[in-house]
């Protein structure tokens, strides 16, 4: 665990909105604790944790085969000592991040290499044995567990970088890979991973791949659907597709490695991946801002969209009861006063005076203007960390309440937060906390609530109201998280129905004996 504090920001010029005084305000954090989870290890209070087949009974098994020992025989010939079975080493593989959804697997294989993976699969497929693929575990919608006990094929030892074109900034590696791991490997060679997200420790980059993941700076770098250039992959019969393409242009045929992007392990086991990577960005600027209400924080993107232009990377949101969750939960301090809504800038530029210059004129226009009411800027690595710190360790807090119910939507941006207002009334004092936040500068709102324990009536006064509101107003019920296991029935609210036949056409094909992580994003 590492631990970081920082003592003094930057001062920040504030223009009062009511004259032209210049006041210089200052704030700290201090001991902001930086660490990253390790997931696997930290499926603790297991023995509390109801299966997933129990607390959903209306989910039934599909017609698998169930493991018998000439089964383990094959695996244990195909990979020794790369067979889990021991039931303390399977807890962490069998639960997910949340600890809200728990598998039964009896078996947990590692592989090394893509014809292993496709061995496994020829052999799965055959014998009529349901899978999961797993990377880091980190999912957020139950789709990286099993539900009953299917058998986990985990990509933990599919680490290898397999090479790296420094001039076109084009990595190629195995889909195991921890996404944090690539970008420190890139940091040395002045490159980058185009995403980032709070998980980043221990997420793989065959995950993210797997969920279309999208993270703190998509409004810069864009979806993994443009940074993908080529996916390897092995479909449930064992072959082997490979559209490890590292080429920035190829028109040649229908663009088959999309499909692999976001179907969550549904149509084949992503093995490796390459990937356009844009260079470091030699400045980085973090300013940390307080609204009074989500028209204001509207007003600041807008402004800042115009006013920071190309050096804009990241507009994040988070509300003043997600900086009660953290200050609760996680001891983190808030840099600067109270207000209802704070907003997270980042710039990433060049040109280290250039960049500030733009962002003390648009800091200047905010404040003077009444949008922005008082603010703070990192000024060096280990503050901007702590910033980031605020924002991306929410949903860590959120788990310190206990149950989490989870809602990741894209809304009409001037729609975005009326839906947590409107949920605030209507959950009243029966829950323990409402909070949201989000990637403003997507449109992306995550809305979560908490109660000590999981509770029916709450999920029932969440359920389908919240869905049905997003698709009245033409949203998404996933923005990014995809859909997983608790999810895949609310497709529906998203997708028109030829649209989910189609889905479930395309999964036939690729899948016609369902074995590839049943009971998840497709309704069948
Ligand atoms: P897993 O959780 O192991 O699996 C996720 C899904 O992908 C499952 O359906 C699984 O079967 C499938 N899968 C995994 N590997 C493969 C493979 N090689 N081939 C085929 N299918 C595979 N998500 C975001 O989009 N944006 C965020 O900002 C974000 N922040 C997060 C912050 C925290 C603290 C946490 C815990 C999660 C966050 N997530 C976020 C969700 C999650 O981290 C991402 O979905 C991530 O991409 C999952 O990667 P993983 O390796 O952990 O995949
Ligand atoms: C984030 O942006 C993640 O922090 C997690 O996507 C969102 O916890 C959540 O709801
Ligand atoms: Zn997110």
């Amino acid at each position: 665990m590492k631990r970081v504090c920082t003592r003094q920001f930057r001062n920040l010029t504030r223009l009062r909105s009511f004259g032209e005084v210049r006041e210089k305000i200052s704030r700290s954090i201090n001991h902001v604790c930086l660490s990253r989870r390790s997931f696997h290890g930290s499926a603790c209070r297991l023995g509390e944790l109801e299966l997933t087949s129990v607390r959903y009974p209306h989910v039934q098994r599909g017609k698998y085969a169930t493991l018998t020992e000439k089964d383990v025989d094959f695996f244990q010939k195909l990979l020794p000592q790369r067979v889990l079975q021991d039931p303390s080493e399977l807890d962490g593989y069998n639960i997910d991040w949340m600890r809200t959804v728990r598998g039964n697997s009896q078996m947990v294989l590692r592989p090394k290499t893509t014809s292993e993976v496709a061995e496994i699969l020829k052999y799965c497929n055959e014998r009529h044995l349901a899978v999961v693929p797993q990377g880091g575990n980190t999912g957020l919608v139950g789709g990286s567990v099993p539900v009953f006990d299917e058998i986990v094929i985990s990509t933990q030892l599919m680490n290898q970088i397999i090479s790296l074109d420094e001039v076109s900034g084009i990595v190629v590696c195995q889909s195991g890979c921890i996404l944090e791991t690539l970008d420190n490997y890139l940091a040395e060679r002045e490159l980058m991973m185009p995403l980032d997200l709070g998980a980043k420790g221990s997420c793989h980059i065959g995950g993210n791949v797997s969920t279309n993941a999208g993270g703190l700076r998509l409004l810069r770098y864009g979806s993994l659907h443009g940074s993908v250039l080529g996916v390897e992959a092995v479909l449930a019969s064992g072959e082997i597709v490979d559209c490890l393409s590292s080429l920035r242009k190829d028109n040649t045929g229908y663009d088959l490695k999309q499909l692999f992007i976001g179907s969550e392990g549904t149509l084949g086991m992503v093995t490796s991946v390459s990937i356009l990577c844009p260079r470091r960005p030699k400045a980085v600027n973090v300013a940390f801002l307080g609204v009074e209400n989500f028209e204001a924080a509207l007003q600041t993107f807008q402004l800042c969209k115009g006013m920071l232009a190309e050096i804009l990377s990241a507009c994040e949101f988070m509300d003043q009861e997600s900086m009660q969750c953290i200050q609760e939960n996680l001891k983190l301090t808030n840099p600067i006063k109270s207000y209802p809504l704070y907003i997270l800038i980042e710039t990433s530029g060049s040109h280290g005076s250039h960049d500030e210059e733009k962002l003390n004129a648009f800091l200047e226009a905010a404040m003077g203007k009444g949008i922005v009411q008082d603010g703070t800027i990192a000024m060096d690595v280990t503050q901007r960390q702590n910033i980031w710190g605020l924002r991306e360790r929410i949903a860590e807090g959120l788990l310190h309440d206990g149950y989490n119910y989870k809602y990741d939507i894209s809304l009409p941006l001037p729609k975005l937060y009326e839906i947590v207002e409107d949920m605030r009334q209507r959950l009243g004092s029966k829950v323990t906390r409402v909070v949201s936040y989000g990637h403003l500068g997507d449109g992306n709102l995550h809305f979560n609530v908490t109660t000590p324990e999981y509770n029916k009536e709450v999920l029932g006064l969440i359920e389908p109201y919240i869905y049905e509101w997003t698709s009245q107003v033409r949203g998404s019920v996933s923005a990014e998280h995809g859909l997983g296991f608790k999810k895949r029935d609310c497709i529906r609210y998203s997708k028109e129905p030829n649209a989910v036949k189609m889905m479930v056409k395309m999964k036939k094909l690729f899948d016609p004996n369902g074995i590839l992580n049943p009971y998840k994003t497709i309704p069948l």
